[in-house]
């Protein structure tokens, strides 16, 4: 047995059964529950379970999938894998001093995420000094005022970094961002730059604003939701919720993915008696198994086959007038189109059939209102941007945007990813933005561009950057290129992070490494004996308040806001006009300032306070386009696709069902099929005969990239799996090692972590690895 106390099993260990063909249901609630027993107790868990998504309780950190609206929703408004994200934040175990006298930082840095994370949940502030292999505890004051020591010796406010992750509240991301730019940088890299980047790129560019625009209600009302490289079942299971909905008012749904996920084939709803018992609904009415990266190709080509329907029968297929009245660059991206797209070229770059392209314009053709919802399946590909706009072009050609059922729909990750932006977390805020910041705080932000995140890498690598703050997050693995990503981590003068749990990023770090252990969603937040809460926005953009009840995990734990607000005050002095001890005080004075500096926050604090939120408005819906001409735009995309050389396959890192992002927390994959290990690679049947490779045998992953540099990620067990020929899986992060630094999406910079060349390279019968972690007796 190679499993340890810290390390995870590696792929040999692994046991492979059929792919499940459907998702959710009454083992899904079972094993939920069973997950959240071994981390809290009983009462705890129920305790915590009954507030997530109620008008009165926290919002679910699982992902940004909205809420029905208050009289809709049920008791039970979360899913299998939300109630496990809430409870692995609710654990009753504790990373006590004694924990980090046990373990070197050294040792920290080889043990497995999942094993970092189950140690539970962080105590006290601790610091390791320069040369010290151990974390030590450290008081507030002094913890903050070595922070603060360090940010003002730097030669320049841009040698800081300051990154956010998606879980942050929007009172904590505003008064980061407000810090960071009185302090004069826009580095504010987030999670977003790894996630829809590309999503906000497209839509700002050919819309004039970066956000999706439809509700649960036009899900439910839609004729048609195609559902493209996303894999909701595990991500975004509610959502599955609403696809029923769709299902039930007649509408169809048109999964595209080269993986068959079980919730895009089948659905049981927990929350109904009849999906517990029965066979469900079916969810797909047809299945695309495409390649990787054929999505520009497919809707391409679906692009033009209404183009061709509209001449065979004009006036019929395109919506002319809307055409007209909202659009511009129609001539051209037709033209693009109708003199570009060939089908040889289509059908290699999707693996599909001309035949199943046009049953899918059929369907187009018959329904009225159309939904496209995506998520990482699309923006974490080299062309992810163009991709984007090419899905626009097809929703513009029939007027599917801003009508009730129709739509745009980025399916965010991180519970409060879209509102970190929104507060202005972003190296790129327009000037708008910046200007009524400086008026409300009487200070004048740099105008000049932050870094995105793996612009933060390149700096902290070449020692530009020489402090790095973390808002929440694992930036050490959730970056690419894990070995360039720790060697920058580790070129740093000082790391600091605002964490709730352990992780890689705790271990590798800095000269100087601080651990400020904060609050979780879960728990209650008092300050000067007053109860406060925090809002967060959806991937629909309502806004609602978040608080949470439970005892706080530790005495010692501060709230992000007053960890944020101390710190700032310590670096700053009195140097800025900005009430930082108010701001600690009562929250709901940060929300007065939104609501000066954030359009659509008006009346922030009487608005939020009314149960289930607001709604952010979205120009779109009044037929408002405010790009700078006015118009929606046609864009016309170059045709790309992703081939790999003879031997090489295309690779994919994802999530399995049972990881939030960085933390895995179990080695299990339950639908698809994987039990035990995580080292596993899923590869065509058909694959595996070509490269005279066995299912079951272990292999090393090894990636190339195009300046002729190699990346190693040793010993995976080969599982055949029934995924597009040519394209393969593995899993993030144990992946990402294999993601070159260079290799980002045009436009939005987002690492391509769902298409990287990679060959198989078999290892010799009983080579011990050298990446497993550690073991101990
Ligand atoms: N339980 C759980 N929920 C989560 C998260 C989690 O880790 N765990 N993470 C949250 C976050 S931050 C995010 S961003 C979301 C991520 O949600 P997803 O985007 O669903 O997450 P991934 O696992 O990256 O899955 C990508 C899906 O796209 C498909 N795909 C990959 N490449 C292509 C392609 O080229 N074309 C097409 N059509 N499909 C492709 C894959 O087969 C897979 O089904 O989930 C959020 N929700
Ligand atoms: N290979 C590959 N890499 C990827 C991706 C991929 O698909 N493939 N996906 C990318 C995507 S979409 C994303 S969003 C990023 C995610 O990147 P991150 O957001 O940086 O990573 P997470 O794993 O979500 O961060 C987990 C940590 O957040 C902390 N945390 C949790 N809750 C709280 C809280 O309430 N407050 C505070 N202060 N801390 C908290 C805990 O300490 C926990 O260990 O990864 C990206 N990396
Ligand atoms: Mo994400």
């Amino acid at each position: 047995m190679r499993e340890s106390s810290n390390g995870d099993p590696g792929g040999e260990q692994a046991k492979v059964t059929p792919p499940k063909t459907w998702a959710a249901g009454v083992p899904a609630v079972a094993h939920a529950v069973q997950y959240s027993l071994a981390e809290t107790s009983a009462r705890r868990t129920a305790l915590n379970l009954l507030d997530i998504n109620q008008t009165k309780g926290f919002d679910c950190p699982g992902c940004a999938w909205p809420d029905p609206a208050p009289g809709r929703r049920h008791k039970n408004e979360y899913c299998e894998n939300g109630a496990k994200h809430a409870n692995d934040d609710a654990t009753t175990r504790r990373v006590t001093p004694d924990f980090f006298r046990r373990y070197p930082v050294s040792e920290l840095a080889r043990s497995s995420d999942r094993w970092l994370n189950q140690q539970g949940r962080l105590t006290q502030p601790m610091v390791k000094r320069p040369g010290a292999d151990h974390y030590e505890p450290i008081s507030w004051h002094d913890a903050l005022g070595l922070i603060a020591d360090e940010l003002r010796a730097m030669d320049s406010p841009d040698e800081a970094i300051f990154y956010t992750s998606g879980r942050a509240g929007n009172e904590p991301a505003f008064l980061l961002q407000l810090f960071a730019r009185a302090l004069g940088t826009n580095n504010l890299p987030d999670c977003s730059n790894m996630c829809h980047e590309s999503s906000g790129a497209a839509l700002y560019e050919t819309l004039g604003t970066g956000k999706g625009n439809v509700s649960l209600l036009d899900i439910h009302q839609a004729d048609l939701v195609l559902t493209v490289g996303q894999n909701p079942g595990s991500n975004h299971p509610r959502m599955l919720s609403a696809l029923e909905e769709t299902k039930r008012g007649g509408g169809q749904i048109v999964a595209v993915n080269p993986l068959p996920e079980a919730g895009l084939m089948r659905f049981k709803n927990p929350q109904k008696p009849r999906g517990v018992v029965g066979r469900g609904t079916n969810i797909a009415d047809q299945f695309l198994q495409i390649r990787l990266g054929g999505d520009l190709a497919l809707f391409q080509a679906l692009n033009l086959l209404l183009l061709e329907a509209e001449d065979a029968a004009p006036g019929t297929v395109l919506d002319r007038e809307f055409i007209d009245r909202h659009t511009s660059g129609f001539e051209e991206f037709a033209h693009h189109i109708r003199t570009t797209v060939s089908w040889p070229d289509v059908l290699a770059a999707t693996g599909l059939a001309r035949g199943q392209i046009e049953e899918l314009r059929d369907r187009v053709l018959a329904s009225e209102r159309i939904i496209v919802c995506w998520a990482m399946g699309l923006t974490q590909h080299k062309h992810g941007v163009p991709t984007i706009r090419e899905l626009v072009n097809f929703q513009l050609l029939r007027g599917n945007i801003g009508r009730p059922g129709s739509g745009v729909c980025p399916v965010r990750g991180h519970s409060n990813v879209q509102g970190d932006r929104t507060m202005g977390i972003w190296e790129r805020m327009p000037q708008g933005f910046l200007d009524a910041l400086g008026r409300e705080f009487s200070f004048t932000p740099p105008a000049h561009h932050g870094l995105d995140t793996v612009n933060s890498i390149r700096a902290m690598l070449e020692g530009r950057a020489k402090v790095f703050l973390g808002l929440a997050g694992n930036f050490v693995r959730a970056a690419p290129d894990s070995e360039l990503t720790e060697k920058a981590m580790r070129r740093c003068r000082l790391t600091a992070h605002i964490s709730t749990k352990l992780n890689r990023s705790h271990a590798v770090c800095g000269d100087t490494a601080l651990i400020l252990p904060t609050l979780g969603r879960s728990e209650r937040d008092c300050q000067n004996g007053e109860e406060q809460f925090i809002t967060v926005e959806d991937s629909m953009s309502q806004v609602h308040a978040s608080s949470g009840r439970l005892e706080p995990a530790s005495d010692h734990l501060l709230s992000e806001v007053a960890i944020i607000g101390r710190l700032a005050r310590r670096t700053l002095g009195d140097e800025a006009d900005v009430p930082w001890e108010d701001f600690e005080a009562d929250y709901g004075t940060i929300r007065d300032r939104i609501a000066r500096v954030v359009p659509g926050f008006e009346n922030f604090n009487s608005k939020v306070r009314k149960p289930g939120g607001f709604t952010l408005p979205n120009p779109v819906n009044e037929g408002v386009f405010p790009t700078p001409g006015g118009k929606a735009l046609f864009t016309v995309n170059g045709f790309e696709s992703l081939r790999a050389p003879r031997g090489h396959l295309v690779l994919q890192t994802l999530r399995s069902h049972d990881q939030w992002n960085t933390v895995p927390y179990t080695t299990n994959d339950r639908y698809r099929g994987i039990h035990g290990s995580r080292r596993i690679v899923l590869v065509h049947p058909a694959d595996l005969r070509a490269l005279g490779l066995e299912d079951g045998s272990q292999v090393d992953v090894v990636s190339v990239w195009q300046d002729g540099t190699e990346r190693r990620a040793e010993d995976f067990r080969l599982v055949s799996y029934p995924t597009t020929a040519g394209c393969a899986a593995a899993y993030y992060p144990e992946a990402n090692a294999l993601v070159p630094l260079d290799s980002v999406a045009e436009t939005s910079n987002t690492p391509t972590y769902k298409g990287i060349v990679v060959r198989l390279e078999p290892r010799p019968v009983g080579r011990a690895s050298g990446a497993a972690a550690v073991e101990r007796p």
